[in-house]
């Protein structure tokens, strides 16, 4: 509501409406590597990784299960919040996925809202081999001021966004698209730009996988003439 402008965010990685195939990536092994909290106990960023954000319970770690197709590597929750560590995940030995804490449940003292903005923030700065973040939006809530504040994080340190409204199961495609109204004025991004998921369905996981692909990609063509991170 005014909180961000309205020019589109920067960076945004391209909807994958140019691929039509069922195939994307094929996901061979997904393996629990570390809990961290600060850079130092970060494991080596060797790999390009991606990066899933969002408000706590809005299904994030739900999101990384379907994805790698393994119901239990990540823990799911209905009680927010308790995990106030970054979590990373090697998959097929190419890539890396990233659990970010999250944020936003009520009730927390000013200082734990403090040290998650502080890890966040250092850890979107700092780490130079993540390609892209994956940022959910729960179809039934209006933004606040964590999300937007995290998409304009995004925006400034030019990182590929990939927005994903999730549990998009609780809404009937006829309620679907004036159900998201409130996301798109408050983040100013059109709806093209989201990928809509469901972990129950499994809807969108071939859309966000293509997403991902696309985004490991397009750092390996850095050195040519891409104009993605010109200025
Ligand atoms: N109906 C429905 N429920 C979902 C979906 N995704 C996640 N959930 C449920 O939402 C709750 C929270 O999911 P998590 O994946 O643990 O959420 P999270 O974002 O990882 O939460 P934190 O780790 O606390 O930050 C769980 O009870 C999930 O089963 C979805 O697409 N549809
Ligand atoms: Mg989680």
């Amino acid at each position: 509501m005014g909180y961000r402008s309205q020019e589109p965010a920067v960076g945004l990685t391209q909807a994958p409406t140019f691929n039509m195939e069922n195939s994307s990536l094929q996901i061979k092994s997904a393996e629990f590597i570390k809990g961290a909290a600060r850079p130092e106990g970060y494991p080596p960023g060797e790999l390009p990784e991606i990066a899933f954000a969002g408000r706590s319970n809005v299904g994030k770690s739900s999101l990384i299960n379907v994805l790698v197709n393994r119901r239990g590597l990540v823990r799911t929750s209905s009680t927010p919040g308790r995990t106030q560590m970054l979590n990373f995940f090697e998959v097929n030995r190419h890539f890396m996925l990233v659990d970010l804490p999250g944020f936003g449940f009520a009730k927390v003292p000013v200082s734990v809202k403090k040290a998650w903005a502080r890890m966040a923030r250092t850890y979107l700065e700092e780490r130079s081999n993540l390609r892209a973040v994956i940022l959910l939006f729960d179809i039934r809530r209006v933004p606040r001021e964590e999300e937007l504040q995290l998409l304009d994080w995004l925006e400034e340190l030019n990182i590929p966004t990939i927005p994903v409204i999730t549990k998009v199961d609780k809404v009937t495609r006829n309620r679907r698209l004036g159900q998201i109204r409130p996301i798109l004025e408050a983040t100013g991004l059109p709806q093209e730009a989201f990928s809509f998921f469901s972990a129950v369905t499994r809807e969108g996981r071939e859309d966000i996988l293509q997403r991902i692909e696309v985004a490991l990609s397009d750092e390996a063509e850095e050195t040519g003439t891409d104009t993605v991170d010109a200025e």
